[in-house]
């Protein structure tokens, strides 16, 4: 059966990098609301808001010290509720980041926690130092380092996967699930649609003996996609989720087909759908950092792996953690908006809901930072200490960090050419990057032939697509740079040829055009540099 969530396009904003209302220099709630206009423009139905709930920051939000509270930075609970209410007038629904493997430390239930005898310490995962008090196992975290912090206060340690400013919360615990069941109910209750659910796949520990060799993440083998986490979902769905018409998307980091498949099989009522990374991590080698050669054949499997083997994709691109699809797989030099197009018909022509970030839309490239201390990202940070500490290269370490760091996605949003690109009047949180008078919004606003006039195109393509949006997908051929595939539903077939690179190819397929990055109104087998079509075929 068809749901509304899958016929919708998902618009991420980043709240501190969106649009600045008070000249603080940092995004807020009343900033989003003078710009729903423009996403209704675009044929945005759905809005997930990264965190703005109250937090010390220390992850940029993803450290939640109270649920129900919005962070000052960001306005107030009056704000948050004129966001829902001035979305639902122009028919877009809110999703929240439902942040729950871990709090901030500076939330009540951590800080009362710290106490040996207080009800909440086991709200978290306290376990006594070895033999020697040195940490209880071996575990390393996702921004480096030991997952294990010691407290001194109560003399045991503190398990956090992330920064030790985020906790991890203790799932063996029915209270703590009882807790997360009233956080959802409050935000349900307030009329948003549903949750992106964070790291949602590694909540329950299953166990706590040391992990097996790893180069990064050691440990992962005893919380990736346990049985617990399962039953858990099960659990929400059934006792909160299930009572209201929402839907969720889990992030699911270093997730496999088979355990997506368990993790949202729509018989298991556990996730609608769900973010996996392999397709942005073709060119990539373990921990995201490190390069390799980008392959289009590579491409074409896994786009295919993933769109024949779930039964719903979520479809994305981008995200707050990941470099610009125009600079990680198109060309945000030469051909920056032609490239930028060929990705959108990609995405737009695969099948699952769609899911775009801000600025994907106009073609926004990697930060253009040029020291170190101008990035804000804890990982980036972390990660280039590390590097430092085990002997690579300076160069390398920059190079890397240039491609993969999480600002590049968090820079913000170029509204226009003016000062400090429309998005703030005062000092901007991040720097702006200084392409914004040749990349924005108002320009290409008024551009036909834009990034911004090419997405809308699209998604009001697709918008009246069974095809795209329901059909098949078989992968077609992939030679070289140029990939193609087929979407089919009851007899009606596209075609879509995509070519990765800066040179001209050839692939003969006949058909009648119906989409072109270039504007063409034929097709005569040979692909431009960054081409993109998509043809309509008899079979
Ligand atoms: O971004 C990553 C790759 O470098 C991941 O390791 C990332 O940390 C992981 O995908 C989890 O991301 C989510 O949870 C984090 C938060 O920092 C990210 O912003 C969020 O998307 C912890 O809450
Ligand atoms: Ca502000």
């Amino acid at each position: 059966m068809k749901k509304w969530w899958q016929e919708e396009v998902v618009y991420q904003i980043y709240p501190r990098s969106f649009q600045d209302s008070n000249g603080d220099g940092i995004g807020d709630i009343p900033g989003i609301i003078s710009r729903l206009d423009e996403l209704k423009e675009l044929g945005v139905g759905i809005i997930w808001l990264s965190p703005v709930y109250k937090s010390p920051d220390a992850d940029n939000g993803y450290d939640i010290s109270d649920y129900r509270d919005i962070n000052p930075k960001f306005g107030t609970m009056s704000d948050m509720d004129n966001l829902i209410k001035e979305a639902a007038s122009r028919k877009i629904k809110i999703v929240m980041d439902l942040v729950i493997n871990h709090t901030s430390d500076e939330h009540e239930w951590f800080k009362k926690s710290r106490d040996k005898n207080s009800p909440y310490r086991d709200y978290y995962i306290w376990k006594p130092g070895n033999a020697n008090n040195k940490p209880p196992n071996n575990w390393t975290g996702f921004f480096m380092g030991s997952v294990w912090e010691y407290d001194e206060q109560s003399g045991e340690y503190y398990l956090h996967l992330f920064h030790k400013k985020q906790p991890d919360l203790n799932y063996h615990n029915p209270k703590v699930i009882e807790e997360i069941k009233d956080i959802m109910r409050f935000w349900l209750d307030k009329g948003i649609a549903g949750f992106r659910c964070d790291v949602i796949n590694i909540i329950y520990k299953s166990s706590f003996a040391n992990g097996k060799k790893a180069l990064a993440i050691r440990g992962l083998e005893h919380y990736k996609s346990k049985e617990g986490t399962h039953r858990i979902l099960r659990e929400l769905r059934r006792d909160v989720l299930d009572r209201y018409d929402c839907f969720t998307v889990g992030e699911t980091v270093m997730v496999d087909l088979d355990e997506a498949k368990l993790l949202c099989d729509n018989e298991r009522k556990e996730l609608d759908m769900l973010f996996y990374f392999e397709h942005l991590e073709v060119d990539r080698r373990i921990a995201r950092y490190v390069p390799k050669k980008f392959k289009a054949k590579k491409l074409l499997a896994v786009l295919a792996k993933w769109q024949q083997g779930l039964e719903w994709n979520a479809v994305y691109l981008e995200n707050h953690d990941q470099p610009r699809i125009v600079s990680h797989y198109g060309d945000d030099s030469l051909y920056p908006e032609r490239s930028a197009k060929m990705l959108a018909t990609m995405q737009f022509t695969l099948g699952g809901t769609m899911f775009i970030y801000q600025g994907q839309e106009i073609g926004m490239t990697n930060f253009d930072f040029d020291e170190l201390s101008q990035l804000n990202d804890v990982e980036s940070h972390n990660i280039h200490a590390l590097m430092k500490k085990i002997g690579i290269p300076r160069k390398l370490r920059w190079e890397w960090i240039k491609t993969a760091s999480r600002d590049n996605a968090r820079t913000p949003m170029q509204w226009n050419g003016e000062a400090m690109a429309g998005f703030t009047s005062g000092t901007p949180w991040l720097k702006i990057n200084g392409n914004y008078q040749k990349i924005n919004y108002q320009e290409q606003k008024e551009r036909s032939d834009s990034v911004l006039a090419y997405y809308k195109e699209v998604i009001a393509f697709r918008h009246n697509n069974d095809v795209l949006k329901y059909g098949s997908f078989t992968p077609v051929f992939a030679k070289g740079s140029v990939i193609a595939y087929r979407r089919e539903l009851d007899g009606d077939n596209y075609l879509i040829i995509l070519n990765f690179s800066k040179k001209p190819a050839k692939a003969a397929f006949k058909g009648s055009l119906v989409l072109s990055n270039l504007g063409r109104a034929n097709y005569d087998g040979k692909l431009a540099a960054y081409e993109a079509v998509v043809m309509k075929c008899e079979r």
